[in-house]
């Protein structure tokens, strides 16, 4: 008896592992007999779903036999058209409004022992504040999550603190003030940009008679005072200097500015590359190969030609292979004593090279 139940066992087993269709229920009816048991889901509390995030939420069962293709199906009609589930488990939706789903999931072991389990969806707004991204669910609680604040200028588990990012000195020539959501860099004389990195034409240029320099647009002015003013500038003069306009290299690296009525133009784009001179970018066909063995058509030319190659040495080998036969059979069919009556001189000689061939075979 115990003999014919392990036979029973272990011909379910294999045709489990099968997993023919045809023989499903058949697998079935064997294998409740041999006691197969339903996969167990784990437990699940309330998934939350966030309005406009598409939720992401893995359905977990195991299998008490430790089956490890289990299969994943919603059981009849899905409860809003946008929500899916795939055969693996992962659970998809993305919510338009606040509303609470019923989701009636079956999880099925090879041997079409299932189990059914009901899952409560909830979509509710993203708490996230300040631009943070809600994650793709969260259980029990909306409030239950760690909000994504990269680039907000906020950290905090809501992104509701703003970030100090003086503390971390980004202004290089400058005093940083820190702002809700950001910061500020108030820069030294003659230094300018969010990061007060970059220098203005005053840094370099010297004013005439040890004037002073003050940075305009398109333009630097220069005031110069008498050494006797001591102080009185009506007796300054003030001297503007138009800027070059292509002095701030407004044009891509290694692209000719040229200046025409006081506004710069930038020359083409380096070779390879396309754009208004300004900004240039890599050449879409270069990308996409423009090197004669990269385009398609001469990729099947060289493939045709490879192949015939192929043949010729393949039908060269084969030619080789079938005359050296023939040699052979033709030395070699004679009887070895036929063979020492008919040529006692050559005898020795006919052996070495079938030896011979037989080393190079
Ligand atoms: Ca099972
Ligand atoms: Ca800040």
């Amino acid at each position: 008896m115990a003999t014919a139940f392990l036979s029973l066992f272990v011909l379910v087993s294999f045709l489990c592992f099968l997993n023919f269709p045809l023989i499903d229920s058949f697998k079935a009816d064997l294998y409740v007999s041999a006691d197969n048991a339903p996969p167990i889901f784990e437990p699940t509390s309330i998934i939350i779903a966030f309005i406009d995030n598409l939720l992401d939420f893995t359905v977990e069962a195991e299998d008490p036999e430790n089956r490890p293709h289990l299969t994943y199906s919603l059981v009849g009609a899905p409860p809003d058209p946008d929500l899916s589930l795939s055969s693996d488990g992962q659970l998809t939706w993305t919510p338009k409004q606040n509303s609470t789903l019923v989701v009636n999931v079956m999880a099925a072991d090879e041997c079409s022992a299932s189990s059914t389990q009901s899952l409560t969806v909830m979509a509710r707004d993203c708490p996230c504040q300040n631009g943070g991204s809600c994650p793709p669910f969260a259980l029990d609680s909306p409030d239950n999550i760690n909000c994504t604040c990269n680039g907000t200028g906020f950290t905090g588990q809501m992104c509701d603190v703003d970030v100090d990012e003086c503390l971390n000195s980004p202004c290089d020539h400058g005093v940083c003030n820190n702002t809700v959501g950001g910061f500020h860099c108030e820069c030294e004389q003659y230094y300018t940009g969010p990061l007060c990195d970059q220098e203005t034409p005053c840094f370099s240029y010297r004013c005439p008679d040890n004037g002073t320099c003050a940075d305009i647009p398109g333009a630097i002015q220069c005031t110069i005072c008498p050494e006797e003013s001591s102080g009185n500038s009506s007796l300054c003069v003030v001297i503007e200097i138009s800027l070059d306009p292509c002095s701030s290299n407004p044009c891509y690296h290694n692209v000719t500015c040229d200046v025409l009525d006081d506004v710069y133009t930038c020359g083409p784009c380096p070779a390879g590359m396309t754009g208004d001179g300004v900004e240039c970018v890599k050449d879409v066909t270069e990308l996409q190969g423009s090197s004669w063995y990269q385009q398609p058509v001469n990729i099947a030319l060289l493939s045709v030609g490879a192949v015939t190659v192929a043949a010729a040495l393949i039908g060269v080998a084969v030619w080789r292979v079938k005359s050296h036969n023939a040699t052979r059979g033709k030395v070699g069919d004679l009887p070895l004593e036929e063979r020492r009556k008919s040529h006692p001189s050559q005898d020795l000689h006919v052996e070495e090279m079938s030896d011979q061939d037989d080393k190079v075979d």
